[in-house]
C-alpha cells in the first residue's frame, strides 16, 4: 500500500502533542508557521482541528481529496477539515451518538468556510436516500441564501456573518443525509439602516441591485445606483472587489428554486420596500410637527406592499398610545419619525430573515425517524473588536465568551472522564476560567443584562447615560468590568464618559452606551405594526402578527432573548459529543502568505491552545483502544505474531514487554492503552518501519 503521507506533509508536527517543547509557546507558533507557509493551513491538538486562514484557494478539497478521507484514520494522513468531518461522521455512526462540531475563532477567521467545507464533504461522501436524492442540495443550497440575507461586508471580513447559526445535519440509520434544521440567532438588524464607514448593508440588497433584469428592477421602481439609497450609502462602500453581486444574485435566484421556494416576487417586494422607505424623508412644519415630504416612496410602499397609503403616512409621523383605556393619536417630531421609519425597516427585514430560516427549514424538513442521528453544525459570528463597539459586537462578544465556556468545560470534562473510565489517574492543568466574564454579562440581577432591562422597564427619566451610571454602581470594582471613575474617586482620561469597558478572554473592549436601551427595547409603534398586519403581502401577514397587536403584554427584551436562546443553545450542544475547530486569522489585511505573528500568539494565547495543549499532554500524548494498537505493531513480537488469542490486554502487555516499554512510559486502561511520551511510539513506529518496509501509512509525522 502506498504511503498516504508525502515528504511535504511532513513539515512540522503535525499534531502538536508531538512537539518537543510543548510549554514553548513560541515552538508552538514556529510550528503553525512552516506549516502555513507550505500551505499546510491545518494541525491537531490531539482531536483538536487548529486551522489558519490562508486567504487563497488551496487545491486540498477535491473530490479526491474527499474519497482520500473516508474511512481513515486521524494520523494515517495529514490533517483535514475532510478528516474531522469523517471521524464525526464515523463517531455517529458507530457509537450512535448525536455529534456537533463547534466552529470558533474570531471575525475572518475561516468558520463560516470552514462549515461550509464540512457539509459539503457530507453531501459528497454519503450514501444518498433514495427518496430524499436532493436533499443534500436543498442543505448546501440554504448557504448562499442565507449568507445574502445575513452576511454583509466589514472591515475585518468581506463576507462576515451577521447572525449566529446553528445547523443540525440529520442522517437515518444507513448513514444516508434525510433531513436538516437551522437555528438563528441575533441578526444585527442595525445594520439595515446605518453601516460603519467602509461596511456594506447585507449583501442582497447590492446583488438585487446589480444583478436583477431591467424589468425586475423597473417593477420595484429601483435604479441600479446604490449611491441612491439612504440605507446604502452609510459606509461609502458600494462595490467589494472580491465579491461579484451579479454572479451571486443569480446563485441566489438558483439556490432559492432548488429549495423549492416560490415567494420571490413577495421576498424582493419587502427588500426593496426597504430601500424606499430608506429614501422616505420628513419635512417640519412650523409647530415642530412632522410631514411626509417624499410622496413617491409612500407610493412605491402602498404598491409593493399592499399597504394603504395613508394609514402608513399617519403611523409614520403619530405615535398611537392608549392611556386609562383610551387611544389617543400623539405626533412624532422630526427625530422621532425618523427613528419610528429606521424602527420599521429593521423590523421588516429582520422578521423577513427569520421567515427565511422558517421556509428553508420546511424545505430540509427534519423527519421523526426512528434510528436516525444528527450532527449539528455551529457557526457563529466570531469576536469582534471595533473602533466603535455597542450593543451589537456586546452580544456578539457575550456569545463568543459562551462558547469559550463550553470549549473549556467539555475539554477538560472529556478529557478527565476518559481518565476517570479507563481508572488512570488525572493531573490538573491551571487553565484561565472565563466563567467569571459569562456570570458578569448574564447574572440575574447583578449581571449587565439584567440591569440594562431593569434600566429599560424603570419608569420615569431613563437614558443609557443612567444605565452606565447603575452599571458602575452595582459592577464598579469586578476585575473585567471598567469606566473611566477610578477606584479613588478621579476619572481615567483615555476613556469617554460614555464608555464601560470589560476585559474579555480575548481581548478588552469599550462599548459605548449609546442606543444600548433602544436597541434592547426594540420597540415599534403598535400603529406601525397595525399598517404591517393588514398588508397584502402574505410574508409580512406571517410576520406581523394581529396578535401581537391586541396583546399588549410586553416581549422579552432582545439582549434578554439572546441570553435565553443561548442557554438553550448550550443545552443542545452538551447533549451531543463534540469535535473543534480553532480558526485562526493570520493577518489583518486579508491577504495570503502573511503571518503576521503578534496576532497569531494573540489568538493561541486567548483561544487557550497551550492549556489545551498541556491538558493534553498531561497525563498521556497517545492513547489507542487496544485492538488498534495490538493490529497495527503486533508484527514486533513472535508472540503476538500472526494473531494473538487471549484477553487483549494481556495481549498489548505482551508486546509492549516485549518493546522494553519501561513503567512510566505507559499506563493500560480498561480498554485502552495510554502511552506518555511521543518518543516511546515513534520508536516503535521506527521498529515497524524498519521490519516492514512497505507497511505504509506511517502513524505519526515528524519534520
Ligand atoms: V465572521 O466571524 O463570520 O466575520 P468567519 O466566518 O470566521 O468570519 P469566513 O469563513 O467568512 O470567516 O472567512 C473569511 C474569508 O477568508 C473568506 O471569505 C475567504 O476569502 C477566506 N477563507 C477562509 N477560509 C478559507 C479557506 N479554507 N480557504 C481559502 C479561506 N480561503
Ligand atoms: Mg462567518
Amino acid at each position: 500500500m502506498e504511503s498516504a503521507l508525502t515528504a511535504r506533509d511532513r513539515v512540522g508536527v503535525q499534531d502538536f502533542v508531538l512537539l518537543e517543547n510543548y510549554n514553548s509557546e513560541a515552538a508552538f507558533i514556529e510550528n503553525l508557521r512552516r506549516r502555513f507557509r507550505e500551505n499546510l493551513v491545518y494541525t491537531y491538538i490531539g482531536s483538536v482541528l487548529v486551522s489558519v486562514n490562508p486567504y487563497k484557494e488551496l487545491e486540498i478539497y477535491s473530490k479526491q481529496q474527499m474519497e482520500r478521507y473516508r474511512g481513515v484514520s486521524f494520523y494515517e494522513i495529514s490533517p483535514h477539515i475532510y478528516a474531522l468531518s469523517d471521524n464525526t461522521y464515523r463517531a455517529m455512526r458507530t457509537e450512535r451518538k448525536d455529534q456537533c462540531i463547534l466552529i470558533s475563532g474570531e471575525s475572518g477567521a475561516g468558520k463560516t468556510e470552514a462549515s461550509k467545507k464540512i457539509l459539503l464533504y457530507y453531501a459528497v461522501t454519503c450514501p444518498a436516500n433514495d427518496h430524499m436524492a436532493a436533499l443534500g442540495d436543498r442543505l448546501l443550497q440554504s448557504n448562499p441564501v442565507l449568507e445574502a440575507f445575513g452576511n454583509a461586508k466589514t472591515l475585518r471580513n468581506d463576507n462576515s456573518s451577521r447572525f449566529g447559526k446553528y445547523m443540525d445535519v440529520q442522517f437515518d440509520f444507513r448513514g444516508a443525509p434525510v433531513g436538516g434544521h437551522i437555528l438563528n440567532y441575533l441578526l444585527e438588524k442595525s445594520r439595515v439602516v446605518h453601516q460603519n464607514h467602509g461596511e456594506r448593508n447585507f449583501h442582497i440588497f447590492y446583488q438585487l441591485l446589480e444583478g436583477g433584469d431591467d424589468d425586475l428592477l423597473h417593477r420595484l421602481d429601483l435604479d441600479r445606483n446604490p449611491q441612491n439609497y439612504k440605507y446604502l450609502v452609510k459606509g461609502n462602500c458600494p462595490r467589494v472587489s472580491s465579491i461579484s453581486d451579479k454572479n451571486n444574485w443569480k446563485t441566489v435566484m438558483k439556490a432559492l428554486s432548488v429549495i423549492g421556494f416560490s415567494d420571490e416576487e413577495k421576498l424582493l417586494n419587502i427588500i426593496a420596500s426597504v430601500l424606499h422607505l430608506g429614501n422616505t424623508h420628513f419635512g417640519e412644519g412650523e409647530e415642530g410637527e412632522t410631514h411626509i415630504t417624499t410622496e413617491t416612496q409612500i407610493r412605491n410602499l402602498e404598491k409593493l406592499l399592499g399597504v394603504d397609503g395613508s394609514a402608513l403616512r399617519e403611523a409614520l409621523t403619530h405615535k398611537k398610545l392608549t392611556a386609562k383605556g383610551e387611544e389617543m393619536i400623539s405626533p412624532l417630531n422630526f427625530e422621532q419619525a425618523m427613528s419610528a421609519r429606521d424602527a420599521l425597516a429593521k423590523a421588516m427585514y429582520g422578521r423577513t430573515f427569520t421567515w427565511l430560516v422558517e421556509k428553508i427549514n420546511q424545505s430540509l424538513a427534519l423527519k421523526v425517524n426512528k434510528g436516525s442521528s444528527v450532527i449539528g453544525l455551529l457557526d457563529i459570528y466570531g469576536f469582534e473588536v471595533l473602533q466603535h463597539n455597542s450593543f451589537e459586537q456586546f452580544c456578539i462578544n457575550y456569545c463568543n465568551e459562551k462558547l469559550q465556556q463550553l470549549f473549556i468545560e467539555l475539554t477538560l470534562r472529556s478529557e478527565q472522564e476518559e481518565y476517570e473510565t479507563e481508572g488512570i489517574a488525572w493531573e490538573t492543568v491551571k487553565y484561565f476560567d472565563n466563567k467569571i466574564i459569562c456570570d458578569l454579562i448574564e447574572e440575574k440581577h447583578k449581571g449587565i443584562i439584567s440591569i440594562l432591562d431593569e434600566e429599560c422597564l424603570r419608569p420615569g427619566e431613563t437614558c443609557d447615560i443612567s444605565f452606565l451610571e447603575k452599571l458602575e454602581g452595582t459592577l464598579g470594582g469586578h476585575p473585567h468590568f471598567v469606566t473611566h471613575k477610578l477606584a479613588n474617586g478621579k476619572t481615567r482620561r483615555v476613556m469617554s464618559r460614555e464608555e464601560f469597558r470589560l476585559l474579555h478572554y480575548a481581548g478588552e473592549v469599550n462599548y459605548n452606551v449609546n442606543g444600548f436601551m433602544d436597541k434592547n427595547n426594540d420597540l415599534l409603534n403598535r400603529n406601525l405594526k397595525e399598517v404591517m398586519c393588514q398588508s397584502d403581502n402574505q410574508i409580512l401577514n406571517h410576520c406581523f402578527r394581529r396578535e401581537e397587536v391586541i396583546d399588549q403584554k410586553r416581549p422579552e427584551m432582545a439582549a434578554t432573548q439572546f441570553k435565553n436562546s443561548l442557554m438553550k443553545l448550550m443545552e443542545i450542544l452538551m447533549s451531543k459529543e463534540p469535535s473543534y475547530v480553532r480558526c485562526i486569522k493570520p493577518n489583518d489585511a486579508k491577504q495570503p502568505g502573511r503571518f503576521d505573528e503578534v496576532l497569531v500568539r494573540h489568538q493561541v494565547k486567548y483561544l487557550g491552545l497551550m492549556e489545551n495543549l498541556r491538558v493534553r499532554r498531561a497525563g498521556f500524548a497517545y492513547r489507542r483502544r487496544f485492538e488498534a494498537f495490538l493490529q497495527r505493531y503486533k508484527p514486533l513480537c513472535p508472540d503476538t505474531w500472526p494473531n494473538w488469542h487471549g484477553k487483549l490486554a494481556d495481549g498489548v502487555s505482551t508486546l509492549v514487554n516485549h518493546l522494553g516499554y519501561k513503567a512510566e512510559e505507559y499506563k493500560l486502561g480498561r480498554s485502552k492503552i495510554f502511552i506518555r511520551f511521543p518518543k516511546t511510539l515513534f520508536t516503535t513506529e521506527d521498529a515497524l518501519e524498519a521490519k516492514k518496509p512497505d507497511i505504509g501509512n506511517f502513524l505519526i509525522v515528524i519534520g
